[in-house]
């Protein structure tokens, strides 16, 4: 698969395909402007380091590469439902997309110098029976001046589909009790760990304890301040209703398995999606798009 994929969709000096952990086929993205790494299983980017700076995503070092899994970090692909299933939790967290082995459409060396790739997933008996709808859902990663991840539904079916998703990211932090998110401020957010009670606050956000809160807003620019790597990452979004923001804090982290005990210093999660009642309806033929924007300085 490794040679057929480097045949088909290698750009010298830009992309090539490797097997990676899992022996999942990895595209390797590489440009003046930094490089990235994007798992064709699940559409996943695993990694995005900006030329001069320190990695800017984060992967477990726990992570598992197994067919049916979810990478454990990196921006997996929430779709079509957020969280647990609403009818019927028996069904995978966070959808089926992140699980699946998806296909390599199409890679690209602008003459500006972003390198980008393009990697679709469309409804397959095993989705089918997991939801039961005709669809085409694209990943595009873009490396630039800033990483840029938009995934796009098309509804391909002849009746409306509703969908939650999200780009469920993981940002690489040098000490999360040592950041300070800003740009949150004053939204209202549902707080997953308290009955999902309505809150605001006027602070920006810092961790002291697990946090896990669905953010009611649309344009917000978030910025995380990390004084550890003296930088600030933004985050940008766009067709996104709602933002989410986790760590797992010290006992969630000590539950999962594909989760190091004490990995929830090194991370934070700031997901663009559509959760809860910002679900989307996409109209037979129509389509949808999310897309985040990533930098740092
Ligand atoms: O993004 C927040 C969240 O919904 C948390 O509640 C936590 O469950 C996290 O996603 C990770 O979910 P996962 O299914 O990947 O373990």
């Amino acid at each position: 698969m490794i040679d057929q994929l480097n045949a088909q969709f290698a750009i010298p000096d830009h992309i090539q395909f490797l097997s990676g952990p899992g022996e999942f086929p990895i595209a390797a993205l590489q440009n003046g402007y930094g490089s990235a790494a994007v798992s064709v299983y699940g559409g996943h980017v695993l990694s995005y380091q900006p030329t001069g700076h320190e990695p800017v995503i984060w992967v477990s070092q726990l992570a598992n590469y197994e067919a049916g899994s979810a990478i454990r970090g990196g921006i997996p692909i929430i779709f079509p439902w957020f969280g647990s299933h609403p009818a019927d939790t028996s069904k995978p967290s966070h959808g089926f997309a992140r699980r699946s082995m998806w296909q390599v459409t199409q890679t690209a060396q602008a003459a500006s110098g972003e390198t980008s790739i393009t990697l679709v997933l469309t409804d397959t008996s095993a989705t089918t029976a997991l939801w039961p709808h005709q669809f085409k859902l694209s990943v595009t990663v873009t490396l630039g001046t800033r990483l840029e991840v938009s995934m796009r539904c098309d509804n391909l079916g002849d009746a409306a589909i509703t969908m939650t998703n999200a780009l469920h990211t993981y940002f690489a932090v040098a000490d999360s009790t040592n950041i300070t998110i800003k740009g949150l401020e004053r939204i209202d957010y549902l707080d997953q760990l308290n009955d999902m009670q309505r809150k605001s606050s006027a602070l920006p956000i810092q961790i002291a304890a697990e946090v896990d809160r669905i953010y009611l807003e649309n344009s917000q620019q978030v910025d995380i301040v990390d004084p550890g790597l003296a930088r600030t990452i933004h985050i940008r979004k766009q067709g996104s209703q709602s933002t989410v923001v986790w760590n797992p804090w010290i006992e969630k982290s000590a539950r999962m398995g594909d989760f190091g005990d004490a990995e929830y210093l090194e991370m934070v999660c700031v997901e663009a999606g559509n959760v809860g009642d910002a679900a989307v309806t996409i109209a037979p033929n129509a389509s949808h798009e999310t897309r985040q924007i990533i930098w740092t300085e």
